[in-house]
């Protein structure tokens, strides 16, 4: 059964940028809402069953075409909000550094470049969905709660919830301002980490 991950920061540490109700709702209400509704559909189909998220969403086409929507929806749902909160942190902001820092520099000119482009795709994405950095130093946008590793892009460094009800209690429909103080929480020592991983796997 999958379970909520517990964060290791408090909901009110976000405040410059997201709220502690919004940060406390979001995380205890919608991330939780996921979860329910995946574990039962884990619960009714034991091919389901001692898979860890990983494996079922990058294996989402092979799963039986009648649990296939709710796993894409729900296990997504479990997989981005997971990222999410690791792709923030109180002492988040700034900008990369090390290989990380170079990737960004070598694909976009400067970081500021990159994060107007990340900028300007979030903000623009129709609807709701995310926004994701990738480990080619991709920008891609999901919609709904799918999810890179379902669909074979590289691997994920960083992303940003985009539906409403991640910002609009604080930020009401300037989905500009919140993607813009949104940069002042990123994790960059976590995304970093996660992309010296990659290249060092055997
Ligand atoms: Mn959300």
């Amino acid at each position: 059964m999958f379970k909520l991950p517990i964060l290791d920061y408090g909901y009110d540490s976000m405040s410059r940028s997201i709220s502690e109700g919004v940060m406390k709702l979001h995380h205890d209400k919608h991330h939780q809402a996921y979860i329910d509704k995946l574990n039962i559909i884990v619960d009714a189909n034991p091919i389901l069953q001692g898979r860890d998220i990983d494996d079922l969403l990058s294996n989402i086409d092979s799963l039986p075409e009648p649990v296939r929507l709710g796993v894409r929806n729900m296990g997504g749902g479990h997989y981005n909000h997971s990222f999410f909160w690791k792709s923030i942190s109180p002492d988040g902001g700034g900008e990369p550094s090390g290989d990380l820092a170079e990737l960004l520099k070598t694909k976009y000119g400067s970081f500021q470049k990159f994060v107007d482009e990340f900028t300007a795709k979030s903000v623009s994405l129709f609807g709701s969905g995310w926004a994701w950095l990738l480990s080619n130093g991709d920008i891609i946008t999901t919609l709904n709660q799918d999810t890179p590793i379902s669909i074979g892009a590289s691997s994920p460094l960083l992303c940003l919830d985009v539906w409403e009800h991640a910002y609009y209690l604080d930020y009401k429909n300037r989905r500009d301002e919140y993607v813009k103080s949104w940069w002042g929480i990123v994790d960059w020592e976590s995304a970093s980490n996660r992309y010296t991983n990659l290249h060092n796997k055997p």
